[in-house]
């Protein structure tokens, strides 16, 4: 019989042999042709499989509130800095995604790991938050740099007013604002942030959707798909503070000494 030669690649998430690119499967006019958009389409490459209209649009809701954050956060700054030293759009947006990470944006696959780890195994928000603090651990999902208790950051009010209205079910979410209401009795910066609520609301896509088994969402929240949504929407945001320097002709950044600590 036939024998088939070893390949080097495996790929199972598009197909550009026949006449037109299959993402999942699905022909790129069938998308085209019932109006799907690029909640649909991140549905089909990352999690091949369609996904219900809600689920979609809460990843296009939070591609859109994640685009750009202004001028002052980790991410544009660098972009910034990296136009205004006369390099190329790629070296701008990745000089400032490479930003993303732990503290800045890319906690929302951390956010999922502990607060599903604490909801499943019953915890208490008390115990969660104290057993965090024991192993020196700041919680995932929880501070901000200007937000505060009675400055609550709008994208998360409108992403639980979404998933609220929405989802089957918020019990991630309800428990990631349980443990928000105890670490806010310790600290006033200790909101629930953006990734925090991405991170619990993602929880209860997956979990409530009844799109995916158990050993999917384990497999989801290992390999930490949901960082990726920050990257995809910040890029957005970057590409833009990119153009905004190169439209505004801005000369080299020099941070100004005054601003500076000298010391021995
Ligand atoms: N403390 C975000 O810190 C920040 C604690 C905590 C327990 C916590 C911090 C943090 C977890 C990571 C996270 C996503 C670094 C943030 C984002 C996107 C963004 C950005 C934008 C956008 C802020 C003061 C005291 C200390 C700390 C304690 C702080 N956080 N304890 N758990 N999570 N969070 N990142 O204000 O006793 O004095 O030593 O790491 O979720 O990135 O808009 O800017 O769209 O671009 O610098 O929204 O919370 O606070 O470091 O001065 O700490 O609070 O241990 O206690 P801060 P610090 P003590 S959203």
């Amino acid at each position: 019989g036939k024998v088939r030669a070893p390949t080097h690649i495996i790929s199972t998430i598009s197909d550009d042999r026949g006449e037109e690119p299959c993402y999942a499967g699905v022909p790129m006019s069938s998308i085209v042709e019932q109006g799907l958009g690029v909640g649909d389409v991140i549905s089909l490459l990352w999690f091949k499989r369609s996904l219900p209209r809600y689920c979609t649009k809460f990843i296009e809701i939070c591609i859109m509130l994640c685009a750009d954050h202004g001028p002052c956060v980790s991410g544009a700054h660098n972009t910034i800095v990296t136009a205004r030293a006369g390099k190329d759009l790629v070296s701008s947006l990745v000089s400032g995604l490479l930003t993303i990470g732990p503290r800045f944006g890319g906690a929302i696959d951390d956010a999922a790991r502990y607060f599903k780890d604490a909801y499943d195994r019953n915890l208490t928000p008390y115990e969660f938050v104290e057993g965090m603090k024991k192993k020196g651990i700041r919680v995932p999902g929880i501070g901000h740099r200007i937000k505060r208790g009675d400055n609550r950051d709008k994208r998360v009010e409108l992403l639980q007013l979404f998933a609220r209205t929405n989802f089957p079910s918020v019990k991630y979410m309800e428990y990631a604002v349980q443990v928000e209401t105890y670490t806010l009795s310790k600290a006033n910066n200790l909101v629930m942030n953006v990734d925090g609520a991405i991170g619990s609301l993602f929880l209860d896509l997956l979990a409530g959707s009844g799109m995916f088994t158990k050993p999917e969402i384990d497999e989801i929240i290992e390999i930490g798909y949901l960082n990726g949504l920050f990257v995809l929407a910040r890029s957005i945001g970057l590409i833009g503070h990119t153009f905004d320097q190169k439209r505004l002709k801005q000369p080299l950044y020099r941070h100004p000494w005054e601003d500076v600590l000298y010391t021995k």
